[in-house]
């Protein structure tokens, strides 16, 4: 053991941790301003799409207005946090390493803390960059209103009395953003509320039909901006599922797939809406 006195750790003064955060966060930050795909929201389904997409060279950006990512993904359901899957979403597990039990034919359960970290740390490793404590206020458009970027804006704004400040936000330009905001579709309603598409909410809870069609419908609801996990549900008025997660790992690997077809191909994302 060192003596009390002695110094274990490399001399640093608080300038030179000062400058190391920033200079660090505004480069990473820079080099964020532009991106192939901007994926708003860190749950189940935007952190498997995100890891696909940056395991194949694009530029993915996730924002999460939370601290914390993995959105429902840490607690199952009932403050239970339990994670229930149906097959085939145990191929996944699999895949990303992740410990299950098998409790009936086709039906498993894993814990919700591992689960999730391993998730988030399969997306950071294969390079998605994150902004959390960061929400989505608006959508930028160009022409046809084809969704080109988002406007973001820290969280804790949001909790600023418009008496005190009004701090306006900055925007991020993408060649696709997809909303993986769950049940509030996020993004998407930032259109629903200028009339330009309907989003009607989730219909009732209906497991065994709902996981299919939200892998199904899963997919470009306007031009430059598509859909995954809850948010196809809220956008199509799709069953809910409960707290059953296959369809929302399997709807991000499905999504990432179209993405990585429109990032190739721009000029699909004009014409490729599902309907
Ligand atoms: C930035 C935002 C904003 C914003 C929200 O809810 P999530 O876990 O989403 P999914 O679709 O990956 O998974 C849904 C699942 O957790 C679930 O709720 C299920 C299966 N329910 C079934 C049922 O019947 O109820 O994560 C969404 C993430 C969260 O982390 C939010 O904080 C974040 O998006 N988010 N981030 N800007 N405006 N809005």
């Amino acid at each position: 053991m060192p003596e009390l006195h002695d110094s274990v750790f490399a001399h640093a003064d608080e300038k030179d941790v000062t400058r190391a955060l920033v200079r660090e966060f505004a480069a990473q930050f820079d080099e964020l301003i532009e991106s192939d795909v901007i994926i708003a929201g860190a749950g189940p389904s935007g952190l498997i799409c995100g890891k696909i997409l940056a395991e194949q060279g694009f530029k993915t950006l996730i924002v999460e207005r939370n601290n914390y990512l993995g959105g429902g993904f840490w607690i199952g359901g009932y403050l239970m946090n339990k994670v229930v899957l149906r097959a085939p979403s145990d191929d996944i597990l699999d895949d990303l390493g992740i410990p299950y039990k098998s409790v009936g034919p086709g039906l498993f359960v894993a814990d919700g803390p591992h689960a999730c970290s391993r998730l988030i740390a399969a997306a950071c490793d294969a390079g998605v960059k994150v902004l959390n404590m960061t929400s989505v206020e608006d959508v930028v458009v160009r022409e046809g209103n084809r969704v080109a970027g988002l406007v973001i804006n820290w969280t804790p704004v949001q909790a600023l009395p418009r008496q005190i400040t009004c701090v306006d936000p900055v925007a991020i330009e993408t060649k696709v953003v997809i909303d993986a905001t769950g049940h509030d579709a996020s993004v998407i309603s930032h259109l629903a509320r200028r009339g330009i598409i309907n989003v009607p909410g989730c219909d009732p809870m209906w497991v065994d039909r709902s996981e299919d069609e939200v892998v199904n419908r899963t997919g470009v609801v306007h031009p430059g901006l598509m859909a995954i996990g809850m948010a196809v549900s809220s956008v199509y008025g799709l069953p809910r599922m409960g707290p059953s997660f296959g369809a929302m790992l399997l709807s991000g690997i499905k999504g990432a797939e179209i993405a990585a077809d429109l990032i190739r191909t721009p000029a699909a994302t004009h014409e490729l809406v599902a309907k």
